[in-house]
């Protein structure tokens, strides 16, 4: 078994179905450190060495320890509700939203919304969106008026692996970008 198939299975286990283990998140999303690794260990070699190895080699930096490692959570991403803790922060004038092109007219009808996430997920960058939408097909990217959303009160979030997150994007402020 690869260490990614066992990362993906890590974060399905940490953002959205922890049961299949037998273990429970508490509401700041953390698990038990311990807990995962026998839960994982059960369907395949799994111990602490290969847990640190996943962590430190994220491409996404998509997990966090505490600071003794007894406790492990995703950074973001969740779809069941838990408080990450996210540092609501002032976004940059423009932010980006990659997704697929079968999902335009659905989304320029109603803007952006969290589908089974919490949030929707923001790109500071567009070649990052670029790559967020294309796993879901030909890839579309919008601009969102990250800036005016906030001055007209909606919050932003900046989880600690550099993901924007806000709850809905409203129509009128998105711009597709040019293919
Ligand atoms: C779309 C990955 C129709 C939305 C990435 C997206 C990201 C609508 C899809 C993170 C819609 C949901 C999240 C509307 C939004 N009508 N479709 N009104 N509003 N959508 O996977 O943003 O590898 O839940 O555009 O890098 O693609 O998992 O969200 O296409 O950061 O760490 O509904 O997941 O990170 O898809 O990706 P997703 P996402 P990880």
């Amino acid at each position: 078994m690869s260490l990614n198939k066992t990362s993906k299975f890590i974060s399905l286990i940490l953002r959205h179905r922890p049961e299949v283990i037998g273990i429970e998140l508490d509401e700041h999303g953390w698990a038990d450190v311990g807990e995962l690794i026998a839960g994982v260990a059960k369907s395949r070699p799994f111990d602490m060495e290969m847990l640190e190895e996943i962590v430190r080699t994220d491409s996404k930096q998509r997990y966090s320890f505490n600071e003794d490692r007894t406790l492990i959570r995703a950074n973001q991403g969740h779809s069941i509700p838990v408080d990450v803790e996210l540092e609501q922060k002032e976004p940059p004038e423009v932010l980006y939203h990659g997704t697929g092109e079968k999902f335009v007219s659905s989304i320029d009808r109603q803007g952006l919304l969290p589908k089974s996430r919490l949030y929707v997920h923001l790109s500071p960058d567009e070649a990052t969106a670029r790559n967020v939408g294309r796993r879901h097909g030909k890839p579309v990217v919008y601009e969102v008026m990250a800036g005016q959303m906030a001055r007209d009160g909606k919050a932003f979030f900046l989880s600690v692996n550099g993901v924007w997150l806000t709850k809905a994007v409203p129509a009128e402020y998105l711009k597709k970008r040019g293919q």
